[in-house]
């Protein structure tokens, strides 16, 4: 591969569920250029609502596939007019929501590659025009569609129980994941479903976009459809065929995340100007391309602290099990990453807040201050919603005898809820194969990642340094980052050495000596409790 000039640029693209965005950045990796489409604004037509449509089930969740072809014409119109030069992007990748479908109808393959041709005939015509009758399913499930209960149940059965099946695919059944879609839209529109040659991810039903053809699925995203084998980084035959047999071709050959899947058709070259050597690299879910952006490191855990808290894992020996998600490493094949989602976040942060003596965030941080690492004993667990690890609701304290109690004094509760809620991300992290190892540094992101005491209690109960960074565009970043990455990928160069260029995340805390010793021994108590809360929880019979 030749060297990377200066005047290189390359391009990630975000298909997420609310918006199209883009970010290029160039050679010394500074970011050059930020632009979206979004959904409901900026297309009407479709008449979205956060990007999706909620239908009269209230499970079942679907996006016009066709919305995000236009949203494509219409952001590099938008980049175009902006004066962006796209004969310098070298190459491109992106990400797109996970687990989202979409059905190519029998022959549209030849339709996508007369994107390929050299006559003038389509040069005026829009891609949503080209591919308008392109899509046996018009609209297409995301992630957000709960309504795969039945087909979720015949897959545990077919593989012998949730865990035999998380064994195999990285998690046990759920919903929203592709495998459990596809069976559902078998089993509900059997006439569409013939009519289908090709089943893609969003991220490669994008890649197929500027490919001119079909793009194959990444390992990374493939991950997240209850079909890949993990070990055999190759479609698990059980699984297919209790989703729907016959499936394989539909699906074509998973591949590394880091491949390059040939040059920008011409289309993209004519209309807008691109190189015809710039090189298309596979496309990802957006989890994975995030893992990128924030560029984890063996060992290294990402904490976002938004609305509901996420985590991701980089794992070296994943452990599958009956919560969280394990993918391929988008960013190394030969490694893991994992996905913790928490639903109880900075709402309940907020309603203690408010409770905090102050009502304020000064307050808040104070009550951290004033209390000692270990909170004397005292574990709360505050589920204000139905919690997803554990699947528990309500308030639940305990003192440290392990005695259910009703209140605490405002100070201790307000560290039993931010010791709880990093020993519960620790809990289930450790649970999935996640260790502390040397050199482990806890990346922070979101609201909350902005309060010091908050973040010192994360860096004690972690005993590790926590290092702020701003993730609010790194599915996008991460895209642009294994852009560049895809064109080196082969003759061995890391992940990590193409994005040392990148500016450092910035330490802001470093443990106490003494953490070690005591949430050592207080994740084993709180590993317990969890255990009551959740019988607790348990309907009784
Ligand atoms: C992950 O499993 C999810 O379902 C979501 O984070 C989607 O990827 C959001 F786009």
């Amino acid at each position: 591969m030749a060297a990377v000039h200066e005047r290189d640029v390359f391009l990630g693209f975000d298909f997420s569920t609310q918006q199209l965005k883009a970010v290029a950045v160039d050679a010394e990796l500074k970011v050059v250029l930020e632009d979206h489409v979004h959904f409901d604004s900026d297309l009407p037509e479709f008449r979205t609502q956060g990007g999706v449509h909620m239908h009269p089930d209230r499970l079942t969740v679907t996006s016009p596939t066709l919305m995000w072809v236009k949203a494509l014409d219409r952001l590099l119109d938008k980049m175009a007019a902006s004066g962006f030069d796209f004969s310098r992007v070298r190459a491109l990748s992106g990400s797109g929501q996970q687990h989202g479908s979409v059905f190519w109808r029998t022959g549209a393959s030849r339709t996508l590659r007369t994107l390929h041709s050299d006559q003038d005939q389509d040069q005026d015509r829009d891609l949503q025009q080209i591919l308008q009758d392109c899509f046996s399913v018009s609209d297409s499930p995301v992630w957000m569609d709960s309504s795969s209960t039945a087909q979720c149940h015949a897959l545990e059965r077919a593989a012998g129980g949730a865990l035999s099946l998380a064994r195999i695919t990285g998690s046990k059944a759920y919903e929203r994941f592709t495998g459990n879609q596809i069976s559902k839209m078998l089993q509900t529109r059997p006439e569409e479903f013939h009519q289908t040659e090709r089943v893609s991810l969003v991220s490669s039903f994008a890649a197929s976009l500027f490919l001119g053809d079909y793009a194959p699925i990444d390992f990374s995203d493939g991950s997240g459809m209850n079909l890949l084998d993990l070990s055999l980084w190759d479609w698990s035959d059980l699984c297919l065929n209790a989703c729907a047999p016959g499936l394989r071709p539909l699906l074509a050959a998973p591949v590394p995340s880091s491949t390059v899947l040939g040059p920008v058709c011409l289309y993209f070259v004519r209309r807008f100007g691109f190189s015809p050597d710039c090189s298309v690299v596979a496309f990802t879910g957006d989890n994975p391309a995030s893992l990128a952006g924030m560029r984890l490191q063996p060992g290294d855990i990402a904490v976002s602290l938004g609305t509901s808290d996420t985590v991701f894992l980089w794992l070296q020996f994943p452990r599958p099990a009956l919560e969280g998600h394990v993918f391929i490493n988008p960013v190394d094949p030969q490694q893991h990453m994992a996905l913790l989602c928490f639903k109880n976040g900075s709402l309940v942060r907020e309603r203690l807040r408010d409770a905090a003596p102050g009502g304020s965030w000064d307050g808040f941080s104070s009550a951290l201050t004033q209390t000692p690492l270990g909170n004397d004993g005292n574990i709360g667990f505050y589920f204000d919603v139905v919690e997803i690890l554990p699947a528990a609701v309500g308030v639940h304290r305990f003192d440290a005898l392990d005695n259910k109690v009703s209140s605490f004094p405002a100070h201790t509760e307000v560290r039993a809820l931010v010791e709880g809620q990093f020993l519960s991300k620790r809990l289930h992290a450790e649970r999935l194969g996640y260790a502390i190892i040397p050199g482990t540094r806890v990346l922070a992101t979101g609201g909350a990642s902005s309060n010091a005491q908050i973040l010192q209690v994360l860096s004690d109960v972690f005993n590790a340094p926590v290092f702020t960074i701003d993730s609010s565009n790194s599915a996008c970043l991460g895209s642009a980052y294994r852009a560049l990455h895809g064109l080196v990928a082969d003759s061995g160069v890391s992940f990590s050495d193409v994005v040392k260029k990148a500016s450092e995340p910035k330490l802001v805390a470093t443990p106490d000596a003494r953490a070690k010793q005591i949430y050592d021994d207080m994740l084993k108590r709180f590993g317990r409790l969890e255990e009551r809360v959740l019988q607790e929880s348990r309907p009784q019979d």
